[in-house]
């Protein structure tokens, strides 16, 4: 683990221009740093999608085409604290639905809340937390042969590049049956003035989230980043509907990062590209899963017109 992310802050730093990978905001501080993110007045993606899940979960079920006697899995990538899955859960289990929850988090600990939390809200749900990687897991589930429903929510999947995002789903699609079910949450392409100041907060949370990942790096491969010759700038493009967020080096400065044995050389202002964060349309939703074997069955959105549900059919 801490080879790989050795290997690919090398490789990042070495790049022109200089990147380093999403996946490593993640830590326990970038963890409590997203939840806060998630509040946020300007990030309105949480909500957006809340209020699907709140508003619109009977329309999300009836899309699902579940029957009442045949027994189901509902199966949830990257579940966290299950916010808006609990609405859906309420809704399936008083409408004696028969089925089990699986959700997969790379987190023990926040598998383990959501599974105590789930248990006093609704009893009689059988939740069978998995803690791994999403793949893994979906390879061991394939033997059941039970209809699968796959949640992939939070626009997730805007932190991948269009191609890898592509990949994911079509490998998602190679651990499913004919007929099974994909619900995916993305954020839809919208004005400058809605989407930057989401990742661009005036409390600086989200600045906090990216420049942690540079404290990250001093910790666990031993560098020297100054963290006050850093700052954030998140950047966004209407016409492509791709934010991005950038680390930039506010001074000419070296910083070495011993467990690799090497010195970093950032100009005054040089970026360092973190993340990004697409928006989506149906045009590019529909040039996505071409390749894969889901097709688009129906598009759920919020009361805003901010974000969308899309339920995919294998
Ligand atoms: C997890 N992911 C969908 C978030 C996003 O909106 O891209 C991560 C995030 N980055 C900055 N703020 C939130």
């Amino acid at each position: 683990m801490i080879e790989t992310f050795k290997n690919e802050v090398k490789k990042g730093l070495e790049a022109n221009p200089k990147t380093l990978p999403s996946k490593y905001f993640y830590d326990k501080k970038g963890d409590a740093l997203f939840v806060e993110i998630m509040n946020l007045p300007e990030y309105y993606l949480t909500r957006s999608e809340l209020d699907i899940f709140k508003n619109k979960t009977q329309q999300l079920i009836q899309t699902f085409d579940l029957k009442k006697d045949t027994y189901f899995e509902l199966i949830e990538l990257g579940a966290g604290d299950g916010l808006k899955t609990k609405e859906l859960l309420k809704k399936l289990d008083s409408q004696n639905f028969k089925f089990d929850y699986f959700p997969i988090d790379i987190s023990a600990n926040a598998l383990h809340l959501l599974k105590e939390d789930l248990n006093t809200a609704i009893p009689n749900l059988s939740v069978k937390t998995q803690q791994g990687d999403y793949f893994e897991v979906l390879d061991s589930l394939k033997e059941s042969k039970k209809p699968k429903v796959i949640l992939f929510l939070g626009s997730n999947i805007g932190n991948m590049t269009d191609d890898l995002a592509s990949e994911f789903i079509y490998k998602l699609g190679a651990n499913l049956l004919a007929g099974d079910k994909l619900l995916l949450g993305v954020d839809l392409i919208k004005s400058e003035e809605i989407v930057l100041p989401a990742y661009n907060d005036s409390k600086g949370i989200t600045a906090a989230f990216n420049i942690n990942l540079l404290d990250r790096i001093n910790r666990e491969l031993k560098s020297d980043f100054n963290l006050n010759n850093f700052k954030h700038q998140p950047e966004y493009d209407e016409k492509d509907g791709v934010a991005k967020s950038f680390i930039i080096s506010t001074v000419e400065q070296s910083v070495e990062v011993k467990t690799i044995g090497k010195t970093y050389h950032f100009a005054k202002g040089e970026k360092i590209h973190t993340e990004i964060s697409r928006k989506y349309n149906d045009e590019l939703i529909e040039k996505i899963i071409e390749n894969t074997d889901f097709s688009i069955e129906n598009k759920i959105m919020d009361s805003k017109g901010y974000f969308a549900d899309y339920v995919l059919i294998r």
